[in-house]
């Protein structure tokens, strides 16, 4: 830490310009250093809320507990703020500039009294790669600045990063009073700035993460023609060598993580799959007619809850050391304990609020509780994840949690077919969300709460974006989660999923056998490797079956739902979804 002389002076003047206002005591530059994460532990341990880990079992680990009515992000505080209402749009809270200064900048003066300003320069994206892109976050959490040494790549890559190209996004970030009711997380797509206040928790404070990462960083590739997307990225390498790359979307906590980290079945030996991101995708047409996508973080902010050595192997060894468990049980011995971890917590564990824990006290963990480590510690990182051109996308995935309606996994006709897939895509909510959970939501692309402008003019980026490839990816969607009458998973999901891959997979390569429906190409249950699942045949039928009379009161719902657009909606938009009634009438 310290001040330093090469820090380029249109930062120099913003951090300046930030301390006379919010007034803290001192201005600390972060480095990203091992030497300046260890005084920031010690200085946030004495809050009493950072708690080391036995250093035999969680190395360089900790325990965090947030302030318990600040544990998920808050969408009814988020705001994109422009002068036109109409380039936000129906699915972002809207906020003009003028409220903005005068109702949410009034909060920050002199949010810092007393406290230290830390001046975190980050970089979104491998150090080299074209898709590079620089942000600075002035926050007065040390939490945060722990988190973002892990999130993103801070320090001197990114000064460099701004010296040379003179561009990086603005963030401020104060936790005053944590009061919800003057929480604010404003974002100005134009002038490329984020100010976050009275909140201290992961995509609210983290800055680099969803409000950087996706919602200015979506605006930007709208402007610039590339896409970013809130997409997890695998490869999948065959027994010959040979690697795929699908990139997928659902919303929080549906298992992105999971997926991500899949650990092949037994039975498909000399199969390897690959992690390169877990939540954010970069993507970008290569000269070569695909799509390239790149993961902008270099650490995950993963769910905990139901993560265990069978669920998630290649997270528990992820986690392992040096890395931040929020919001989660502590036991006697000083490990994190959580919901699923194990049958029960050891006797005499803490909950994540620090009272002692009784059976039938409640949940050991929230349920949002989150682990962040180092994208390089997972066994499974790709080699190539760093590679600054980014990996070729053979699939794009939608997908979300439907007990019904949404077999487990269809094909879309085409590109816009798929675009409308993904447009109309619906899951139940999670824990995630402040607010009710298991609630239908529609969220197109998982992006409903992350696009930084209006969604119908995303769509048609997205459309232009097909006619701009000559060779577009194919898209799915997957449900994992569909039940059966009892309300019991009709799919076993986790490692079993690499059996949906492998069709999708072999589909790209025009290899795999589907039967078109009114909804896109089924695979028939022969086309699928169900071999050792134990599954009845009428169960594998419930679970690929596609009922028109759901299917004609979800394409009542999808009209309500692209009602919200208006006139802005692309027409391309609207015949999808008269192409789907037609089909579903015929069958
Ligand atoms: O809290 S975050 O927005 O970072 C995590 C998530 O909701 O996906
Ligand atoms: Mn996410």
């Amino acid at each position: 830490m310290g001040e330093v002389a090469s820090v380029p002076s249109i930062l120099a003047e913003y951090v300046r310009e930030t301390a006379r206002w919010l007034e803290p005591s001192d201005t600390v530059w972060c480095w990203g250093t091992d030497e300046e994460a260890g005084l920031l532990s010690e200085e946030l341990a004495q809050t009493g809320r950072w708690i080391p880990c036995n250093p035999d079992y969680y190395p360089n680990c900790f325990v965090y507990r947030s302030d318990p009515s600040d544990v998920a992000r808050t969408e009814k505080s988020t705001y994109i703020v422009t002068a036109d209402p109409e380039e936000a749009g129906p699915n972002n809270n809207w906020m003009s500039p003028r409220e903005a200064r005068e109702r949410v900048w009034s909060l920050f003066q002199g949010a810092m009294r007393g406290k230290t300003m830390y001046v975190v320069p980050y970089l979104m994206g491998p150090p080299d790669s074209p898709f590079a892109r620089a942000g600075v976050e002035l926050t007065d959490s040390p939490y945060v600045v722990l988190s973002m040494r892990i999130m993103t790549r801070v320090g001197a890559v990114a000064l460099q990063h701004i010296e040379s190209t003179g561009d990086f996004v603005r963030g401020v970030h104060a936790l005053k009073d944590l009061d919800p009711a003057n929480r604010y997380i404003l974002h100005w797509p134009r002038e490329k700035e984020i100010w976050s206040i009275n909140t201290g928790y992961g995509g609210n404070a983290l800055l680099g993460k969803k409000c950087f990462g996706l919602r200015i960083a979506s605006w930007l590739a709208k402007q610039e023609g590339w896409l970013a997307e809130h997409m997890l990225i695998l490869g999948i390498e065959f027994p010959d060598g040979q690697t795929h790359y699908v990139a997928a979307a659902f919303p929080s906590a549906c298992g992105k993580t999971n997926l991500a980290m899949l650990v092949p079945p037994r039975r498909y030996t000399g199969f390897k799959v690959w992690t390169v991101g877990d939540d954010i995708a970069w993507i970008r047409p290569g000269e070569d007619g695909r799509l390239w996508a790149v993961n902008p973080e270099a650490g995950f902010f993963g769910v905990l809850k139901g993560t265990n050595p069978r669920t998630n192997p290649r997270a528990m060894a992820t986690f392992q050391k040096n890395s931040i468990f929020t919001n989660t049980g502590l036991t006697p011995d000083r490990c994190p304990w959580w919901e699923g971890l194990t049958d029960a917590p050891p006797e005499g564990t803490f909950d994540w609020q620090g009272r002692p824990w009784q059976p039938g006290a409640g949940p050991v963990a929230h349920p949002n509780a989150r682990f962040t480590a180092p994208a390089r510690q997972c066994p499974s990182i790709a080699p190539n994840w760093e590679d600054p051109q980014g990996v070729p996308l053979t699939a794009i995935l939608f997908g979300g949690r439907r007990k019904s309606v949404a077999p487990l996994v269809y094909e879309a006709f085409d590109w816009e077919h798929g675009v409308f897939v993904g447009a109309t895509m619906a899951s139940e909510t999670t824990a995630a969300q402040s607010g009710a959970v298991g609630v239908v939501r529609r969220d197109p692309m998982a992006m409903l709460p992350f696009c930084g402008y209006n969604m119908a003019d995303y769509f048609r980026h997205w459309i232009e974006m097909g006619r701009r490839i000559t060779r577009p990816p194919r898209i799915f969607h997957v449900n994992w989660f569909r039940t059966d009458e009892q309300g019991r998973f009709l799919w076993p999901g986790f490692g079993e999923n690499f059996r949906v891959l492998l069709w999708i997979l072999a589909r790209c390569a025009g290899q795999a056998e589907a039967r078109p429906t009114a909804i896109g190409y089924v695979p028939p249950p022969t086309a699928l490797d169900l071999a050792d699942l134990a599954m009845s045949p009428g169960q594998v039928e419930q679970l690929l079956s596609v009922s028109h009379e759901e299917w004609r009161r979800e394409a009542d719902e999808i009209e309500q739902f692209l009602a919200r657009f208006g006139s802005r909606l692309p027409k391309e938009i609207s015949h999808q979804l008269s192409a789907l009634r037609r089909r579903l009438a015929a069958g």
